[in-house]
C-alpha cells in the first residue's frame, strides 16, 4: 500500500487540525508500538486511517455503516461513533486493508471492547495522549500512565473515557463498559 497516498488522501478529507492529530496519534501509536514489542508497520497503518471517516456527514456515515454486521448495535448509539466502525469498512474497500488486527484497531479506537489485542490498545491510548490533546485532567493522565505496561495504559485510559462520559451524562456504548470492568477486574486480581 502506497502510505504516501493515503497521506494525501487524508489531507484531501480533514481539515488540517485533524489531519495533524491523525499524523500525531500516527507517531504517538509506533512510538509506543516498538515499546511494547507491537508491529509497529501496522501502527502506522492503523494510525493514519483511525479517524478516516471522522469528517463524513451524518446521512453517508449511516448509509457506509449498513454493510457493517453489527449495524444494528451501532445505529442505537451516538453518530459520533460510527467514524470508527466505517474507517475500517473504507481501509479494507478502497485501499485493501486485510489484516483483521489493523480493522480492528481502527474499528475499536473510540469505544474500545473486552478483549482487545496489544495494536487495539496501542491505538486506543495513542488516540487519547498524542501531545496535541488538550483537555482538563491530560497532564494527570499523561504522568498517571507514564512508564506503566500496556494494560495500566489502558486501564487509565478507558477509566478516564467512562468517567467523562458519565460526567456527561452520555449514553454509553456497552463495549465501552466491557473493556472498563475487564481492565478493572484484571487490576484487581494482580
Ligand atoms: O475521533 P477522536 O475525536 O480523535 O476521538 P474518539 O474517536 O476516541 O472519540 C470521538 C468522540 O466519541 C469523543 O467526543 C468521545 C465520544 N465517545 C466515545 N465513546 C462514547 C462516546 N460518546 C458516546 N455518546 N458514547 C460512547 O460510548
Ligand atoms: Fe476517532
Ligand atoms: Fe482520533
Amino acid at each position: 500500500m502506497d502510505l504516501q497516498q493515503v497521506r494525501n488522501d487524508l489531507q484531501q478529507r480533514l481539515p488540517q487540525e485533524r489531519y495533524e492529530h491523525v499524523n500525531r496519534v500516527t507517531a504517538t501509536a509506533m512510538e509506543l508500538a516498538e515499546e511494547v514489542g507491537v508491529s509497529v508497520g501496522n501502527a502506522e497503518i492503523a494510525g493514519l486511517f483511525h479517524d478516516y471517516a471522522k469528517f463524513m456527514d451524518k446521512d453517508e456515515l449511516h448509509e457506509l455503516l449498513k454493510q457493517d454486521k453489527e449495524y444494528e448495535l451501532y445505529s442505537q448509539y451516538h453518530s459520533e461513533l460510527w467514524h470508527a466502525p466505517v474507517g475500517a469498512i473504507l481501509a479494507k474497500e478502497r485501499y485493501g486493508v486485510e489484516d483483521q488486527d489493523v480493522l480492528q484497531a481502527i474499528r475499536f479506537h473510540t469505544t474500545g471492547r473486552a478483549g482487545m489485542s496489544p495494536l487495539e490498545k496501542v491505538i486506543y491510548v495513542a488516540d487519547l495522549i498524542e501531545p496535541g490533546r488538550k483537555f482538563p485532567g491530560i497532564e494527570e493522565l499523561r504522568n498517571r500512565i507514564a512508564g506503566r505496561s500496556l494494560d495500566d495504559q489502558m486501564t487509565e485510559c478507558i477509566q478516564h473515557t467512562v468517567k467523562f462520559l458519565v460526567h456527561q451524562y452520555a449514553v454509553i456504548f456497552p463495549y465501552s463498559f466491557d473493556c472498563y470492568n475487564e481492565h478493572v477486574r484484571r487490576r484487581k486480581e494482580q
